[in-house]
């Protein structure tokens, strides 16, 4: 059994976590927040058999896409920087961690 943690942009997180709900995954959603840009994304694990983990980030990359963001000169969004100009930067789909379980139980 694997433990899938994948950071989503909030946009793509419904289409995502339906998709993965219809075909008979179980997930659990976070709110989060990026630590660059500090804006809301979604994280969601996904404890997954070893048989079905293909199956599963292959949902999670169909349904995620990556977008153009621009930071405003004025914006505060906590950088360890100020812009003086926009800056753009590309925010991915989706972001994947996949981590082995050592053991799973529900009590
Ligand atoms: P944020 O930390 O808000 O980062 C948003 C986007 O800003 C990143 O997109 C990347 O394009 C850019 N970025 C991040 N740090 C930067 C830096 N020091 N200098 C210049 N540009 C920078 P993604 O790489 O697609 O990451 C999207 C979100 O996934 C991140 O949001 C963060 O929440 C998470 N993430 C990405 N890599 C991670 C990692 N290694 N560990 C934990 N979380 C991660």
């Amino acid at each position: 059994m694997k433990m899938i943690m994948a950071i989503l942009n909030a946009e793509d997180a419904p289409i995502v976590i339906r998709n993965l709900m219809k075909n008979k995954f179980s997930i659990t959603k976070l709110a989060t927040q990026g630590g660059f840009l500090r804006t809301g994304n979604v994280t969601i694990m996904s404890g997954v058999d070893d048989d079905r983990l293909d199956e599963a980030l292959a949902i999670i990359k169909e349904n995620s896409h990556s977008r153009k963001q621009m930071i405003a000169p004025t914006a505060e969004p906590g950088l360890s920087f100020y812009p003086t100009m926009p800056i753009e930067v590309i925010v991915g789909g989706a972001t994947i961690f996949v981590l082995p379980i050592e053991r799973f139980e529900k009590v």
